[in-house]
């Protein structure tokens, strides 16, 4: 099946966009921007608004047609397939399968000081209606707070004797979450800890697939709550534990 963007009728290609430009928005800021807008491959642009957001520099709104179907059979993603348990079902499958507490440890790392998305996982009152790790028997939770730097995150986890790591990172801005989460695989890896941890990335712009390729086993963003991860980190640690 194709599909296209709409905006009037259905597959008319409509689209609207915009972006900042550091000149007033004159003819000539008008201008530039409409060119911007062609060379990305809209066609008949029309700039909707511009505004000043500051002397010399601009926001943009502009509206137009992409000419092109995106394929969806040609689209593959990879998501996390193991099935959702409730809380009171992944605490019997604690109970039953691993027999002990399971500890998760999780912080937003690196420079990052977004808290809100690992709360939402790990706190008590939870978020959403969805309560956090901490309510569930069987789990140790220990959420460590924000900017907490990778080489102290791996001290915790050591110390507390992780079975679980939760990573938030939030800030994407220069790709910095890319260098940080990869630094964080390497420090694991050099402590000989990768392969002993279950090691869980999560936040607003991550996917599954972007953490599997990061050398994470799973990656969970935004509409995901404790008892998604829990399930995956659960499961996970008796498929493991069989195999011992
Ligand atoms: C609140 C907020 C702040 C607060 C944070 C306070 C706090 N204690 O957390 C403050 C004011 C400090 C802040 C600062 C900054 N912020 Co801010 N902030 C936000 C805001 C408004 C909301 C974020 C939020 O709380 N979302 C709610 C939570 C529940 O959603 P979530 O994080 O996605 O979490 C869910 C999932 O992703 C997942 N999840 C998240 N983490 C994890 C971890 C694991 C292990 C798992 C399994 C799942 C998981 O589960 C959660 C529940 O479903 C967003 C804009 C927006 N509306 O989203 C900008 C936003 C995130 N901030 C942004 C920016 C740029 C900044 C600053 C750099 C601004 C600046 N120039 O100073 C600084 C960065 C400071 C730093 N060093 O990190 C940008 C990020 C853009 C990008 N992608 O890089 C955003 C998107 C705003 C924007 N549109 O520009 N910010």
């Amino acid at each position: 099946m194709k599909i296209r963007p709409y905006g009037d009728t259905l597959s008319d290609g409509k689209v609207q966009i915009s972006f900042t430009l550091p000149l007033n928005p004159d003819a000539r800021g008008i201008a530039a921007s409409k060119t911007i807008a062609k060379a990305m491959g809209m066609v008949d642009p029309q700039v909707v608004d511009s505004e000043s957001i500051g002397d010399g520099y601009s926001l943009f709104v502009i509206y137009g047609t992409v000419p092109f179907f995106v394929d969806l059979d040609k689209i593959h993603v990879e998501e996390v397939t193991t099935p959702t348990h409730s809380r009171e079902e992944i605490e019997e499958l604690i109970e039953a399968k691993l027999g002990r507490d399971i500890v998760f440890v999780g912080a937003s790392t690196g420079t990052d000081a977004h808290t809100v998305g690992i709360d939402a996982i790990m706190n008590m009152k939870g978020f959403a209606g969805h309560y956090g790790l901490e309510r569930y028997k069987h789990i140790s939770a220990y959420n460590l707070g924000s900017q907490v730097t990778n080489e102290e995150f791996v001290k915790q986890a050591k110390l507390l004797k992780a079975d679980v790591l939760l990573v938030s990172q939030t800030v994407t801005q220069k790709d910095i979450h890319l260098k940080s989460l990869t630094e964080l695989v390497e420090l694991l890896e050099a402590e000989n800890m990768r392969d002993k941890v279950i090691l869980i990335a999560g936040g607003a712009r991550i996917t599954h697939e972007l953490a599997k390729e990061l050398g994470y086993d799973a990656g969970f963003g935004p509409g995901k709550f404790a008892e998604d991860v829990a399930s995956f980190a659960i499961l996970e640690l008796i498929e493991r534990e069989k195999g011992v």
